[in-house]
C-alpha cells in the first residue's frame, strides 16, 4: 500500500485529492494545523479515512516528527496562504508559509526521507501579467508576478527545480491556473458569487459587492486538477507542468452566466466596491496544457458551465 502525506489536507485540492488517492487504494495522511474554532479544521475531510497528524508548514519540529513517523511515498504540498489578496495584508506570513517553509520540506525530506517523491503546488499567479505573443501562457514565458502571493509561489517553484536537479530528486512543479468547485473558500470569486447569487434569490441578500469584473481567468475544476497531480507524481520522470483548461473568462462573463442560471441579471445586483481591488491586478490568463495532455494524456472533465452548474446547486441545497 503506498503512503501519501498531504499538506493542506483540509483545503478544496487536499479533500478531493484525498478521494482519489484512497480510492487508488493509498494510505492517505494529512496535516491539520490547529484552528481555534474545532468544527473548522476538518470541515471536509471528516467523513474521509485519512490519518491526521497536527503539524504546521512553519513549524519545523512538527514537520520533522511527522516526516520521521510517517515516511510517505508521495508527499503533496498543498499548504499555502493561498487568497492572493490577502497576501497583500499578510507579506511576511505569506513569504514565511509559501517560500521559506517549502525550502525547510525540501531539506527534511532530502534528509529523512530520500526516496520520497514531492508534489509542489505552484500557480499561474507567477506569471503575473507576461503572456507570449499567442495569448497563453505556458512553462516558458517569463515570470513576473503582481503580488506577495506570485512572488512566493517563484521562490518554492525555483527551489523545487532546484533540489530536483541538484539532489537528483524526484521533485515536481504542478503550476495549476484557477480551480474552483463547491468546496472552493467564499472569499475567492467564484464561491463569493455563486454563494450570493443563492442569497440573493432565496432573498437573504441584496447586493453582491466586487472589485474588479474584467480581469480574466482560466478556470477549470479541482476535482479535474487533482488527476492531474497524481498523474504527475506517477510519470516516469520527475518535471514541471501546466495544468489549465485553456479558455478565458472574465469575473462578468461568470456573473453573467451564475446569474442567468437563476433566472436574474447580474446588472441589477452587482456592485463595485473599491475595498476588493488589488494594489496590482494579474489581468489576463490562459495556459497551454499541451504537455500534460500530450504526455500523461490528462483532459478536464468539467466544463466553464458544468463547473458553475454544481456549484450553484451545492449553495441551494445548502442555504434554506
Ligand atoms: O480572484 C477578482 C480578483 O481571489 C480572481 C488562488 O487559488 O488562483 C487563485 O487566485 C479574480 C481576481 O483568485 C473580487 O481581483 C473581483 O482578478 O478568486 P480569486 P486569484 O487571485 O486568481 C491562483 C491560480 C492561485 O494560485 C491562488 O491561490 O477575481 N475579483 N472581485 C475578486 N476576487 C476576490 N477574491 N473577491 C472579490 O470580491
Amino acid at each position: 500500500m503506498k503512503k501519501a502525506l498531504i499538506t493542506g489536507i483540509n483545503g478544496q485540492d487536499g479533500s478531493y485529492l484525498s478521494e482519489l488517492l484512497i480510492k487508488k487504494n493509498y494510505q492517505v495522511h494529512g496535516i491539520l494545523r490547529r484552528h481555534s474554532v474545532a468544527e473548522n479544521q476538518d470541515v471536509r475531510i471528516k467523513d474521509l479515512d485519512v490519518i491526521t497528524h497536527y503539524g504546521d508548514l512553519s513549524d519545523e519540529i512538527s514537520i520533522f516528527k511527522i516526516l520521521k513517523k510517517v515516511k510517505p511515498d508521495e508527499i503533496y504540498n498543498l499548504a499555502a496562504m493561498s487568497h492572493v489578496g490577502i497576501s497583500n495584508d499578510l507579506p511576511l506570513f505569506t513569504l514565511k508559509t509559501n517560500s521559506l517553509a517549502v525550502m525547510n520540506l525540501l531539506e527534511l525530506v532530502k534528509e529523512i526521507c530520500p526516496n520520497s517523491k514531492l508534489y509542489q503546488a505552484s500557480s499561474s499567479e507567477m506569471f503575473g501579467n507576461s503572456i507570449d505573443k499567442d495569448g497563453f501562457q505556458r512553462l516558458t514565458t517569463p515570470m513576473n508576478p503582481v503580488s506577495p502571493y506570485g512572488c512566493s509561489k517563484v521562490l518554492a517553484y525555483n527551489l523545487v527545480k532546484y533540489y530536483r536537479d541538484a539532489y537528483k530528486k524526484f521533485y515536481c512543479n504542478g503550476i495549476l491556473f484557477n480551480h474552483e468547485s463547491p468546496r472552493r473558500g467564499s472569499n475567492f470569486v467564484t464561491n463569493k458569487i455563486v454563494k450570493s447569487i443563492v442569497m440573493i434569490k432565496k432573498n437573504k441578500l441584496k447586493a453582491l459587492e466586487l472589485g474588479n469584473l474584467d480581469s480574466k481567468r482560466d478556470w477549470g475544476h479541482s476535482k479535474d486538477y487533482v488527476r492531474a497531480m497524481h498523474l504527475i507524481m506517477n510519470h516516469n520522470k520527475p518535471d514541471d507542468w501546466i495544468v489549465a483548461t485553456g479558455e478565458t473568462r472574465s469575473i462578468r462573463d461568470f456573473c453573467k452566466y451564475a446569474f442567468k442560471m437563476v433566472g436574474l441579471n447580474y446588472r441589477d445586483f452587482v456592485k463595485q466596491n473599491q475595498k476588493f481591488i488589488r494594489p496590482l491586478e494579474l489581468k489576463y490568463l490562459k495556459g497551454d496544457s499541451s504537455k500534460i495532455r500530450n504526455k500523461l494524456k490528462w483532459k478536464p472533465k468539467y466544463t466553464f458551465e458544468s463547473m458553475i452548474e454544481e456549484m450553484i446547486e451545492y449553495w441551494m441545497n445548502k442555504i434554506h
